[in-house]
Order: C-alpha cells, then structure tokens, then sequence
C-alpha cells in the first residue's frame, strides 16, 4: 500500500518532500519516509510503491554496518509503536523508524567522492572543491584524488549552500564539526567501498547528525538514493554526468517531453512507475544482497502473513 499523505493521530513536527517526523514523546520520534518521489525538485502526483521502504531498509543496513558510530535508530518493531497509531500498522510497516530525539546540527555533512554537481559546477569556476585546490584538467565526474568534505546548510530557499569548513565549525562548534566530520568520512569510505563491489558508484552523499547527552549521534536517512548520488559502475563515463541509478528511467521518460520542470508535473504512466520501482528494489538488492520479498517478510510480521495468505 502507499502512503500519500500519511495522517496519523501524533503530532508532525517536520515534513519534507518525501518524508515526515512525527513526535511520540519528549525522547522519541516517529520517521517515516513515503513513496512520493520528486524529480527536478518537483514532487510527482504518482507514488512508486515501496520506495519508502527500500530506503528505511537500506537505511537499517548501513546502521547495521556502521555499527560503532552512534545512531538515532531506536526500534523498527511495530510492536514498539505507540497504541494510538496501530489502525496505521499496515501502512507503516517497513518504513518507519522510532528514533532518538536529538538537538540537530544546522549543519549538512557532505563528502564527495566524485566531481559532479555544485563540486563540478565550483571546479570549473575556480579549480577548486571547498576551497581546496584540485589537480587541472579533471572532468565532469572524474573521481577525487581523496574524498572531500564539503559542508552545506539549508538556505531560506529551501536549497543547500555551500559553506567552508571553518563556518560550519563556528555554526556547530569546532570540536562538534570535527566529529561529525570525521564520521561522515568513515562512513562514506565503508560504503563506498563496500558498494563498488557490487556494481555502485557512491559519487556523494548527505549526512545529518544531533547531539545527545553530549555525543555527536548520526541521524536521519543513511546512504539512500534520496541522500546520495548512486551511479551503476558500467554506466560511469568521466566528461558526462552519469546516470543516477534509481531516477534515470523517469528523468529519461520527462526529458522526452516538452514539461518546463515547473509544477504541475506531467501524469506518470504505470511503465514508468513499474521501472522506477524496479530500480529501486534493485538498489536495495544488490545493496544488501538479500532480497527485498524477505524485507517485507521480516518488517511485516503478521500484517505480512496476513496478506500472503489472502492473496492465495
Ligand atoms: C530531522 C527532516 C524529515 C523533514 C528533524 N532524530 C532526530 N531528532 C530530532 N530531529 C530530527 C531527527 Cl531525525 C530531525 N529532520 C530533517 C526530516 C522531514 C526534515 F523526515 N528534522
């Protein structure tokens, strides 16, 4: 099932375009990512079923991985939900996290390992990344002598600014930055590693993280299609900007018609639906290396069974 705009009896404290937080108590937080998707920044009116959950999945895979690096993830049992939202089990199952509640940093903790995007756009301008010199010559795409920090903050356009790393050390405290900094790097060399072997790019990627009883803890949505730049390695060309492996089917689809990338978005045929979903599952896969069907086995519980069942 989809979730459009999920209501449920707790109060919303944060939404964004494909995900919401809600409050359970002083300590914890509901997260719950939708199927909404957004291409050019514009959300569609289609959802892609279960890509709520191929994110909360992959999200639950990179914490797993990262396991010494601390984390707002408290429970994705349904059985932990709070009683007022068990009418919503259904919908929920699989993508939601109850989190720590954390005083969050106003700070993004990107690390690029590759020259794309506002990176390309800065090297180009001045030969460098975050202010740091770069070797001439290099392409759109080309891959970083190492990974680089490049920290942002949400402008009152609602778009990322770059900032250097001393301002985001005078924003969140320097020894807070350096932390948070240092994680983000260890994190983006796991899974960058980690995912080349099997067939993932990892270009770039977004970290959020909040303070808790004085410890830098790592939040949010981890190393998902939604926080980072996913490339499929056959299909990474330095001097283009390669495909993102999850989007590229319904960007490729919009690019074929005349939408000037202002709302309203075009309707999205049940193809394009069908073989966006297929990516990300696919993403999910060869990720995890385990199936999504057992994902849903697992996160689903009863409501699961339930369904299988009636389905036969
Ligand atoms: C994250 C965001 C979203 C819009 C608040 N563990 C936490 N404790 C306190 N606050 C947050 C978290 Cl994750 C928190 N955001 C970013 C997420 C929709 C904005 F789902 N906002």
């Amino acid at each position: 099932m989809s979730v459009a705009a999920l209501e449920l009896p707790l109060r919303k404290i944060a939404s964004g375009k494909v995900r919401e937080i809600f409050e359970i108590d002083d300590e914890r937080l509901l997260f719950v990512a939708s199927d909404r998707i957004s291409a050019y920044d514009v959300v569609m009116n289609e959802q892609i079923p279960d890509k709520g959950r191929v994110l909360t999945g992959m999200t639950e895979h990179w914490l797993k991985l990262a396991g010494e690096i601390p984390n707002h993830l408290l429970s994705m049992s349904l059985s932990d939900l709070p009683d007022e939202v068990r009418p919503s089990w259904e919908e929920l199952a699989g993508r939601f996290m109850i989190v720590r509640r954390l005083n969050m940093m106003p700070v993004e903790f990107v690390v690029r390992g590759y020259l794309v995007g506002s990176g390309w756009a800065e090297y180009k301008r001045n030969g460098t990344i975050a202010g740091l010199k770069l070797p001439e010559r290099l392409r759109e795409a080309d891959k970083l002598p190492a990974p680089v920090f490049t920290p942002a903050t949400k402008a009152v356009t609602g778009h990322d600014e770059n900032i250097s790393e001393e301002t985001a050390g005078e924003i969140v405290g320097e020894a807070r930055m350096r932390a948070a900094r240092d994680y983000a790097f260890a994190l983006y060399e796991m899974a960058a590693t980690y995912a080349e072997q099997r067939g993932i790019i990892v270009a770039d990627t977004k970290f959020e993280f909040g303070m808790w009883d004085g410890e830098v803890v790592l939040a949010d949505e981890v190393l998902t299609p939604d926080s980072s730049r996913f490339w499929p390695a056959g299909e990474w060309r330095p001097g283009t900007n390669p495909p993102s492996f999850d989007k590229q089917y319904l960007r490729d689809w919009l690019s074929g018609l005349d939408w000037n990338k202002e709302p309203p978005p075009p309707t999205l045929p049940a193809d394009v639906i069908e073989g966006t979903r297929r990516r990300y599952l696919e993403a999910y896969e060869r990720i995890t290396g385990s199936s999504f069907h057992e994902y849903l086995k697992r996160q689903g519980g009863a409501t699961f069974a339930q369904n299988e069942t009636s389905q036969s």
